[in-house]
């Protein structure tokens, strides 16, 4: 009986002992996550391929931020200058990302899709 007992009281300082610490890491994710989404900062913004499009289509940045394309389409994708230049992420299979950073107003497009298109502009 008083067997029973003991081994009840260690378990649960034993579930305690696991259960406390998942906790305190879940707690700081959900900060550090919400910290960097709600940031105005320079930090790294996303534009996502999907569905053959660039989403968010046009994008406002302040200079000097760093984007980063990511392919989470199924099929392959480039982001290209419109008017030539400088931006060719040459091809993108799913899953790849291409990073830039944006000094200027950048009109680009997908050269397998022509109609994919995206626009990012400064802010201020
Ligand atoms: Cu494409």
């Amino acid at each position: 009986m008083q067997r029973a007992v003991w081994s009840v009281a260690v378990l649960v300082f034993a579930a305690l002992a696991v259960g406390a610490p998942v906790q305190m890491v879940k707690a700081q994710q959900a900060r550090s996550s919400s910290s960097s989404s709600s940031s105005s900062g320079a930090a790294t913004v996303k534009v996502s391929m999907v569905a053959i499009s660039f989403r968010p289509a046009e994008l406002a940045v302040r200079k000097g931020t760093e984007v980063v394309f990511v392919n989470d389409d199924v099929t392959v994708h480039t982001v290209n200058g419109v008017n030539g230049g400088p931006v060719d992420s040459g091809s993108l299979p799913p899953r790849k990302a291409y990073k830039l950073v944006i000094n200027e107003v950048l009109d680009y497009v997908c050269l397998i899709h022509p109609s994919m298109r995206g626009k990012i502009i400064l802010t201020g």
